[in-house]
């Protein structure tokens, strides 16, 4: 079994920005920079034949490749006992088309379909009981203007997640281009 999920990779300039980011929150775990993504479908443990289906239905998407914006800070699971912090993405049709496709081919691939909305970001701690709100709104408000980019996005990966103590490891396993030529895109 292989744990996947499809994502974007985040270029060198943007980990330096988002690692400045880390630090002065009691009970918050960072993310490593290496780790940083934006997570396009999270797809979980699947059998090797059923991870060459989809990367067979992957490798067939076509969409163009785009430029993206990060944009602000935001958490999920504000009071609970999963709460993550991340930093969010200036809104792009392109990437919400990308999304669709790697949906659908997922899907196609023989998965069931995922039932929540798409909300863009890049985790960049998950936080624990102990992490004070308060602290957590100030950084927020200190770096309300955060921003990194734009930068250009001219593929998608496919995952590996290794589950380990310290946290998750993540490996890509295959990239696929965005804005090449296919055959399937020409007019008939
Ligand atoms: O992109 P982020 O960091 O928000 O939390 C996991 C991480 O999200 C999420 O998939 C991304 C890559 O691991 N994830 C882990 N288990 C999940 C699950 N069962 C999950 N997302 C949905 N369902």
């Amino acid at each position: 079994m292989i744990r996947l999920f499809v994502g974007l990779e985040m270029p060198e300039a943007v980990r330096d920005a988002l690692s400045r980011l880390s630090g002065g929150l009691p009970g918050a775990r960072w993310a490593p920079p290496e780790n940083y993504h934006l997570t396009l479908r999270f797809i979980g443990e699947v059998d090797e034949g059923v991870a060459q289906d989809i990367d067979q239905a992957l490798d067939l998407v076509a969409a163009p490749a785009f430029t993206l914006t990060l944009d602000g800070l935001g958490q999920f699971g504000r009071g609970e006992r999963s709460r993550v912090l991340w930093a969010g993405v200036r809104p792009e049709p392109a990437l919400d088309h990308l999304q669709a496709k790697v949906e659908s081919a997922v899907v196609r691939a023989g998965l069931p379909a995922e039932t929540r909305k798409f909300s863009p970001h890049v985790t960049l701690a998950t936080l624990g009981r102990e992490t004070s709100a308060a602290r957590v709104g100030r950084l927020m408000e200190d770096h309300g203007l955060f921003q990194a980019g734009p930068f250009a996005v001219d593929r998608f990966v496919l995952y590996e997640s290794v589950l380990g103590r310290q946290g998750s490891t993540y490996h890509v396993v295959r990239d696929y281009p965005l804005g090449g030529w296919r055959a399937e895109d020409a007019a008939p």
